[in-house]
């Protein structure tokens, strides 16, 4: 049961489809104020009291662990591509979460806040057992989801994602390895990936395309010099079923003569100044314009640009820069250089150093530049002008809204792949995420691992993290482990910034062991569609905490390291350098399988319980539920070429044998064509 109560006068951000009725005014204080202290004198404040116990799931894209107690969490998406462990804010927005009362099933609680702008959840940080919710407004629409069912947990999850419609559906090739690099420059750079994964005979689907393929970062342009023909590379290698995944950024460049930004400053769709100019900003491409994606009219402009992409054979996309990043703006810049020049350098102390020096470090992604521009929008009807900074966390939700609009109305049948950086609840319809700008290191491999339950509950499944890390140098170990873990997720992308060290997986000694566990990737891919397929159109989660299919094992509430993949598997991944094994858990006796370094596969039955298990580096593990199993397919270089149809199965020997011998498959596998509109019953 859904409970919606509006306070002030909200902004409809689009985030909910289904129409619930609200309850508002004195009526909604009172009736809210059983969950917790209300306060809407100065803002919007709410304090709900915790049980010693309690659990909470939820905030999507956000540190912290798979239980979010002890920790804040702000919600203003942010452009912070160093995502240590204080920091409070990520590219997302999701500020759905559920308290779970361990034992006290009914009395379990999910709540959504839906508020485009600045909201912080303290979860038991700064009172142990309270959450502490604040956001600048008051205007806020909160969903309270009671639970219907025997499993709390599922059932409120489940409930708000029918809610807030269903996810989006990459084509199956999306399901492929996907090899990026910032520093791909031209068609040779992409050829040579292309070229040695085929001889390293590693499986890949899709090669992404940096900023550098565009001629001075501008959007839906093409550097000729750097990729003569075009289109006729793009089908080259898609004849060979690998596809080129060009990133768009946020930020188009001023420059007269330029199509995009000579319609956008004609057509009013940039966003304005209060004076009415169009709002510069600084990024890749110098000064920019940011295109007003909160106005429909300007939505449905840039959507349909994707179309001079589309029209060189190219299937999909990343959308970037659009929380929007900002490496600063004229008012910043003259600002800082004002502050500077007034400074007394002969009565420097060492506090006017520091705001000296903050001045020229706090000029990127300022918050103050959010709040100089403005956005033309459809309320009730009607066009209101709102601040970007009242509405910031939907920006990148709606650029890739515009996308995903733009290119169904390009070709409505066709799925097109499609992953944004910046994200709020209501974008997964759309398109999918990647994590950002995360780094080589070892914990953020834990932090991708902690960060999917959370996602998929707001209904974000197609997603993964930049696998081996963006940032710093990944060693071999390092590499091989995160993708024993990423060949679990969705979106499966070997991704590194630009200066970092060479990251394919060709690059390493015996590339062999690369490719063994990615052919096994391609392996399980019926089964990664289907389970994926199930979340989608069943709105249930792909990764889930153990507490979430056990919840009657108290055990399962403190398993941070392991999760759910499906229905049928559990994985356990190695998140430490330098080891060969791992404590596990299992809560019911489970088949462990084990991809050995000469690709035999064992399966051993393995009780419920503690152990220690021997993960070594060249091995994959992970387990398989009793009364489960699970479809292998033969291996395959592509998504295009996997037969769905000649499956082996592993797993519990007697669902196996039990099926043989009634001549139907042991786990029934979703099968449609992968790449148009036409789901199959589920
Ligand atoms: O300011 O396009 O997160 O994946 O490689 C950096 C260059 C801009 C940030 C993205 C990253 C991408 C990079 N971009």
């Amino acid at each position: 049961m859904i409970f919606r109560f509006d306070f002030g006068n909200p902004f409809c951000t689009e985030a909910v489809t289904k129409e619930i009725p609200a309850k508002t005014g004195l009526e909604a204080e009172k009736e809210f104020s059983v969950y917790g202290e209300l306060s809407l004198n100065t803002g919007f404040s709410f304090k709900m009291s915790l049980q010693k116990n309690s659990v909470i799931y939820g905030f999507g894209q956000s540190m912290g662990g798979i239980n979010k107690k002890g920790r804040k969490y702000i919600s203003y998406c942010t452009d912070d591509p160093v995502h240590t462990e204080g920091k409070d804010s990520l590219y997302g927005a999701h500020n759905f979460f559920i308290i779970h009362n361990p034992g006290e099933k009914h009395t379990d609680l999910g709540f959504f806040f839906d508020y485009p702008g600045r909201i912080t959840f303290d979860i038991a940080f700064t009172e142990t057992d309270r959450i502490i919710i604040s956001a600048e407004e008051k205007d806020i629409s909160c969903y309270v989801i009671k639970p219907e069912g025997k499993n709390p947990l599922e059932d409120i999850t489940r409930q708000f994602r029918e809610i807030i419609g269903r996810s989006y559906i990459p084509p199956r090739w999306a399901l492929g390895y996907m090899q990026s690099r910032w520093g791909y420059r031209t068609k040779e750079d992409i050829e040579s990936v292309y070229e040695n994964y085929t001889k390293a005979g590693i499986p890949l689907d899709s090669i992404c395309m940096d900023i550098d393929y565009m001629v001075e970062f501008k959007d839906f342009t093409i550097d000729g010099e750097k990729f003569p023909s075009f289109p006729d590379f793009v089908s080259k290698l898609k004849k060979d079923g690998v596809r080129l995944v060009p990133i768009i950024d946020a930020g188009v460049k001023i420059e007269p003569g330029y199509d995009v930004y000579e319609e956008g400053v004609k057509n009013n769709y940039f966003c304005k100044k209060a004076d009415g100019k169009d709002y510069v900003a600084g990024v890749w491409p110098g000064r920019t314009h940011f295109p007003d994606f909160l106005n429909p009219e300007a939505r449905r402009w840039f959507g349909l640009k994707y179309k001079v992409l589309t029209d060189t054979g190219v299937e999909g996309f990343w959308n970037d820069m659009n929380e929007p990043a900002m490496f600063y703006s004229d008012e910043g810049l003259s600002e800082a250089v004002e502050a500077l020049k007034n400074t007394d350098l002969s009565k420097l102390d060492i506090n006017g150093f520091f705001a000296f020096k903050d001045k020229v470090t706090g000029i990127a992604n300022n918050e103050n530049d959010y709040k100089r521009f403005y956005h033309r929008c459809i309320q009730n009807g009607k066009e209101v002008t709102v601040n970007h900074h009242k509405i910031h966390n939907l920006f990148g939700y709606n650029m890739t809204r515009a996308a995903a609009e733009g290119l169904n109305e390009i070709n409505p049948s066709k799925r097109f792949l499609l992953f944004s950086r910046a994200s709020y609840i209501g974008m997964h319809r759309y398109g999918g995420i990647w994590t950002g700008d995360n780094s080589s290191w070892w914990s953020h491999i834990k932090l991708e691992l902690s960060m999917m339950p959370g996602l998929n509950m707001c209904g974000i499944l197609y997603t993964g993290a930049d696998i081996g890390g963006f940032g710093y140098n990944a060693s071999r170990e390092l590499l091989m482990r995160w993708i024993e873990f990423g060949l679990f997720t969705p979106l499966m992308r070997n991704h590194a910034a630009l200066g970092t060290r060479d990251q394919e997986c060709y690059r390493f000694e015996n590339p062999e062991d690369f490719a063994r566990l990615i052919r096994f990737r391609y392996r399980l891919i019926p089964y990664i569609y289907t389970e994926y397929m199930k979340s989608a159109l069943k709105n249930t989660m792909y990764f889930r905490p153990l507490s979430f299919v056990y919840p009657e094992d108290m055990d399962c509430l403190e398993i941070e390291d392991q999760l759910m993949v499906g229905e049928s598997l559990m994985v356990a991944p190695v998140l430490e350098p330098n080891s060969t094994g791992r404590n596990i858990y299992l809560p019911e006796d489970m088949i462990e399988v084990r991809l050995t370094n000469t690709e035999e596969i064992i399966q051993t039955e393995i009780p419920k319980g503690r152990h220690y298990i021997k993960f070594p580096l060249d091995e994959l593990v992970f387990y398989i539920r009793k009364g489960h199993a699970l479809p292998l397919a033969k291996p395959a270089m592509r998504t295009d070429l996997i037969d769905f149809e000649n499956l082996s199965y592993i797993g519990d020997k007697e669902v196996i044998q039990k099926a043989g011998k009634e001549g139907i498959p042991p786990y029934k596998v979703y099968i449609d064509d992968g790449f148009t509109t036409e789901y199959k019953e589920i």
